[in-house]
């Protein structure tokens, strides 16, 4: 394979800032694989996956991309690109296998192993400690609505921390808690797949408080090193002037942005937002808010697209996050619809907005105290194949990559403290209720063969990243 360095470079039209971290991501249960390989314990994952009708074609994880045993060889992948750090997430069930006692020596070694190839190569190692691959034990327990669900993630994270905290320096706590808590508790989309609005508001805030708790014991150990989470925030907008379109913009926004961002970053819960879930007697307590706003090192920013949405009867958009969708995943905001705004979409049918992406960032910069910005998601799933000469055209990739390089261009250039990009994937994966019918990487995966063959925009990415910015507009 000719290198993915080999292009020759040119000064770049819109240049980032020389220190600028130029990434990846990847989740444990969509890449790795070796389900029940050396002490690993079963997460909600593996239990959905096996309960009908949940993931499209009955699609597992348990072999994934074989990134258990791929990884020096995507690893070399990460360095052809030119990666100088790489996202990717810790598997609670490898690691503890019953989310509570016994910890496995084992799983922790192949996260030594991973974390020593990066460093060899150079690249710098961002480890999410949650992405939505519970321990099965801690689900049978009552999950994330339960509070000491909190306490053994804080319990978990210091002890990954104690053993890696020597050589990682930037850790993410909790990947996209809407997801976790909405999609897996009040809309069934994702695993566990209850639908439980009440349960799912106090997954919401235990899966911040887990966040609060895990900073405070990893930085009592380590202040030197590095403390964030990553969320799911989106532009939204009303779909007309109505006030009641009005309205539905307010309410998603609270739910899908400021209920997290709002306790993490000024550490209170915004009061509309109270007010709309009330039926479900939401109520945190007062005292974890100081908890969960630990100062931040780092906020991870994870957008892929803009909400358009009414509160009046009208053509609702298919924006689902599973193929079978059917509850609400808005917890007293049910009524609300998702309307298309005729964008074009991704195969993902998600609207393409590089202009959400260039207001989210500076509505942070504007609305919230000041803390450093990451992207640590924004990439676009299609169902490529390869051409008949073995390679993988992705146009539509690199021109949504292209667009929302540019907004964050943008962004840094009017002063928001954006420090580093990781595109959302390295590698095709399984993408949760759709399984694998959604590509995201820039690495194509043969899933039979688990061949990996670097698509068009990959070497599109490490051009970009050669040149340390993007070349003229095309
Ligand atoms: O694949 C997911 C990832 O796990 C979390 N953020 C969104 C991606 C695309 O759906």
């Amino acid at each position: 394979m000719t290198s993915l360095k080999d292009d020759t470079s040119a000064a770049p039209a819109a240049p980032f800032p020389t220190a600028f971290r130029w990434g990846a991501a990847t989740a444990a249960y969509q890449i790795e694989g070796a389900a029940g390989e050396d002490g690993r314990g079963p997460s909600i994952w593996d239990t959905f996956c096996r309960t009908p009708g949940k993931v499209l074609r009955g699609d597992t994880g348990d072999v994934a991309v074989d990134h258990y045993h791929r990884f020096p060889e995507d690893v070399a992948l990460m360095a052809d690109l030119g990666l100088t750090a790489y996202r990717f997430s810790i598997s609670w069930p490898r690691v503890q296998p019953a989310g509570a006692g016994a910890f496995n020596t084992e799983g922790l070694d192949f996260y030594r192993r991973l974390v020593d190839a990066l460093l060899e190569a150079g690249i710098e190692p961002w480890p999410t400690l949650y992405h939505w691959d519970l321990p099965q034990p801690l689900e049978d327990k009552g999950g994330w609505p339960e509070r000491e669900t909190a306490h053994r993630f804080a319990e978990y994270a210091d002890h990954v921390h104690a053993a890696l905290g020597d050589r990682v320096a930037r850790w993410m706590t909790v990947n996209e808690p809407w997801c976790a808590a909405f999609l897996g508790y009040a809309s069934g989309d994702h695993a566990p797949g209850r639908v439980d609005p009440a349960g799912s508001l106090l997954a919401a805030h235990h899966l911040m408080l887990g966040h609060g708790l895990a900073v405070e014991a990893m930085r009592a150990r380590r202040p030197d090193n590095r403390f964030g989470a990553a969320v799911n925030l989106y532009a939204v907008s009303p779909a007309t002037g109505d006030p009641a379109d009005a309205d539905a913009a307010r309410r998603i926004d609270g739910l899908q942005n400021r209920l997290f961002l709002d306790p993490l970053l000024l550490g209170r819960y915004p009061e509309d937002v109270l007010a709309d879930t009330s039926r479900y007697g939401f109520t945190p307590p007062d005292a974890d808010l100081a908890v969960i706003s630990q100062p931040l090192d780092q906020l991870g920013v994870n957008y892929y697209s803009r909400h358009t949405v009414a509160g009046t009867p009208g053509e609702a958009a298919q924006t689902a996050s599973s193929p079978f969708a059917t509850n609400s995943p808005w917890p007293g905001s049910e009524h609300v619809r998702f309307v298309p705004a005729g964008r074009p979409v991704t195969g993902m049918g998600w609207e393409i907005d590089e202009g959400g992406l260039h207001e989210v960032l500076t509505r942070l910069h504007r609305e919230y105290p000041s803390v450093p910005l990451y992207i640590t998601e924004n990439g676009a799933g299609y169902d490529e194949v390869p051409d008949d000469d073995g390679t993988v055209q992705d146009a539509g990739r690199i021109a949504y990559l292209d667009a929302h390089l540019r907004a964050c261009h943008d962004a840094i250039s009017e002063g928001v403290p954006l420090h580093g990009y990781f595109t959302w994937s390295l590698l095709d994966n399984f993408e949760w209720a759709w399984g694998y019918s959604k590509r995201f990487g820039l690495v194509h995966v043969d899933y039979a063969t688990q061949r990996r063959v670097p698509k068009e925009s990959a070497r599109w990415y490490a051009g970009v990243i050669r040149r340390g910015g993007l070349p003229e507009r095309g």
